[in-house]
């Protein structure tokens, strides 16, 4: 079965990062939610990630936003980061060039600021190339969006 961890660096960070959990539900994905912090829990950091058998990772940190970096460090598996405008943060643009700018060789896959709906969909897309029952959910998803558009110029006029 597949498998998402969804990591937050604060519990301040939940409000956004349920987001992510909410379009897992969605997709029917079995995930996995916690605070770790890259500074504050370090150790623990590394011992859940090594241990987990998640086939995704969200990471989701404010202001020095190292929690996405430091994961994509310890596995070989796909990390996601979303950026949060967190109390501290300069409008978010501090979390997001943290999560951006990787050295080379060590890649996350961030989302725009505060953007954890993106982050759960981005998970659901890399599981869908291997489940069949999510890569319906997610096609299906991206068809009751082309609708609405459409759908939305009835209402122009
Ligand atoms: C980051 O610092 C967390 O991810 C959070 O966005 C920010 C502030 O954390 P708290 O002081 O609210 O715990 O590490």
């Amino acid at each position: 079965m597949s498998k998402v961890s969804i990591l937050m660096g604060s519990k301040s960070d939940l409000d956004i990062m349920k987001k992510a959990a909410e379009m897992l539900t969605q997709f029917g994905i079995e995930y996995d939610i916690k605070v770790l912090s890259a500074h504050r829990t370090p150790h623990e950091t590394i011992a859940y990630v090594e241990n987990s058998d998640s086939d995704v990772f969200i990471a989701g940190a404010g202001g020095a936003a190292h929690l996405p970096g430091v994961v994509a460090g310890i596995t070989s598996k796909p990390v996601i980061g979303v950026p949060v405008n967190a109390s501290i943060s300069i409008q978010g643009i501090d979390s997001l060039l943290s999560i951006v700018q990787m050295p080379p060789g060590v890649p996350v896959a961030s989302v725009g600021i505060d953007a954890a709906k993106n982050a759960g969909i981005l998970a659901a897309q890399m599981i869908s190339i291997s489940n069949s029952d999510v890569k319906e959910k997610v096609v299906a998803f991206k068809k009751e969006q082309h609708d609405a558009v459409l759908a939305s110029n009835d209402a122009l006029v």
